[in-house]
């Protein structure tokens, strides 16, 4: 373990660490940002009304409008001179949110994120190849130092040009693949199609910044013979490194040293109990750069408390269902991508990339979903097709109660992402 003293704590010294830690943020973030200190005041809210973890529940959401309506410095609690590192999200609509980081706050990410590392089973020895994008982004920068940190050998080879990343990782003899699960599945078929896998040695994939099913770790562990784990986190409270997955496989460890998570009921304003699903919303409680208080994630997930087989007693938090904002409602049933990727990806005949488009027609909302086959013969044998096609919608109908279009199509035929892959056209917003 990289940090034992904290991954084993016991759970009620963690708790006082934790209430410790989350008064001295409240007042600072209260002493040292406008916005927290106007929206406390206007409620009333004195930073020493905040004297038991569950008091916390008195503080009002963050948001991500709250970040970007103070674009992009204006919720940095020290002066510039003091942050020596900015990142920003690229989101798809408006300004990005920036985060800045002292040089304790770049310190700590680096101890989270070799955490992570150490839990997924990477080592001193490991060569690790970061294909995340190098840039604003955090995954590629953020992974970079934990990895040194960790003591490993970190080769930057940064998102894009696949088949080159191929043969680095071969003549590298790189050992664990840092990237987005997506693309660590593009780089397996990429492998493959070069006929490279045996060559290669590669022993685990760390994957995160995009959810991703048991069904697509299963694919990754069988293409490119590795041992698949992944990782959680969100530029807002500072990048990856909230939370990892161990070798039990049993959910991602929180750094609850440095995150306080909850999970709440959003509409009905709500905390939930352990092991119900809702809404992670996060305060950083050592963050410098840029506190957060209470950041409404919209990431769909639940926490359970239980000490873990690694020995680890750090909460864990369960695969990311989905978010709140990319929940398909159709014909009035709830529908998240990631029950769709669960069918697709647990069904041998279909390759590892699909697509998902919804339509508006007479209020019908059909909704269509392509995928790739893995062997075009069977796109010109009608009797198999017709079996296939069947077969998925009968699957899919089990899992979301609703009828889907099935299209199949050439493998290779839809587009791959090297970053954060976007399955879901949703025409209706147009
Ligand atoms: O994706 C940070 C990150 C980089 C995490 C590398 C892990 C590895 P953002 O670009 O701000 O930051 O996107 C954050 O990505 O709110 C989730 O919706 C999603 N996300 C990140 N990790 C996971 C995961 C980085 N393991 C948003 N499972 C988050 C599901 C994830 N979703």
């Amino acid at each position: 373990m990289f940090s034992p003293e904290i991954e084993t704590i016991d759970r009620k010294k963690l708790r006082e660490l934790q209430l410790e830690r989350l008064k001295h943020i409240v007042t600072y973030a209260y002493d040292n940002v406008e916005m927290y200190r106007k929206r406390f005041d206007s409620i009333g809210l004195k930073p020493k009304h905040i004297q038991t973890l569950k008091d916390i529940e008195k503080i009002p959401y963050t948001t991500k409008d709250d970040l970007r309506d103070n674009y992009p410095f204006r919720l940095l609690a020290v002066p510039m001179k003091q942050i020596i590192r900015l990142h920003a999200s690229s989101g798809t609509t408006g300004k990005p949110v920036v985060c800045g980081y002292t040089r304790n706050d770049l310190d700590v990410w680096s101890t989270c994120i070799a955490r992570v590392l150490d839990m997924a089973g990477a080592t001193d020895e490991d060569i690790i190849q970061v294909s995340f994008g190098y840039g604003l982004f955090t995954g590629g920068f953020g992974l970079h130092y934990g990895i040194e940190k960790l003591g490993a050998t970190v080769v930057p080879v940064s998102s894009g040009n696949t088949e080159r990343q191929i043969m680095l990782m071969k003549d590298f003899g790189a050992t664990a693949l840092v990237a987005t699960p997506s693309y660590a599945l593009y780089l397996a078929e990429t492998a493959r199609k070069m006929g490279v896998i045996d060559d290669l040695k590669l022993r685990l994939a760390i994957t995160g910044a995009e959810a991703s099913t048991a069904e697509m770790h299963e694919s990754l562990r069988r293409l490119f013979h590795v041992f698949p784990t992944e990782n959680y986190g969100l530029t807002e409270v500072g990048g990856p490194g909230v939370a990892g997955e161990c070798r039990e496989k049993a959910g991602m460890h929180i750094n609850e040293d440095h995150f306080y998570p909850e999970i709440v009921n959003i509409e009905e304003n709500r905390a939930l109990g352990e092991g119900e699903y809702g809404e992670m919303v996060l305060t950083t409680l050592t963050k410098e750069g840029m506190p957060v208080l209470r950041y409404r994630t919209k990431d769909i997930t639940s926490i359970t408390y239980e000490p873990c087989k690694c020995g680890r007693t750090l909460a864990r938090m369960s695969r990311v269902v989905g978010r709140t904002d990319d929940m398909l409602i159709i014909r009035g049933v709830n529908v998240f991508p990631s029950q769709i990727e669960s069918v697709l990806m647990g069904m041998n005949e279909l390759g590892k990339s699909y697509e998902i488009i919804v339509d508006r027609v007479n209020y019908m909302d059909p909704i269509e979903v392509r995928v790739e086959v893995v062997d075009a013969n069977l796109l010109t044998d009608y009797s198999k097709l017709e079996e296939l096609v069947a077969r998925i919608k009968h699957n899919l109908r089990v899992v979301l109660q609703i009828d889907v279009k099935v299209k199949l199509v050439e493998p290779f035929s839809i587009k791959r992402a090297e970053g954060k892959v976007k399955r879901v056209t949703d025409l209706r917003k147009k």
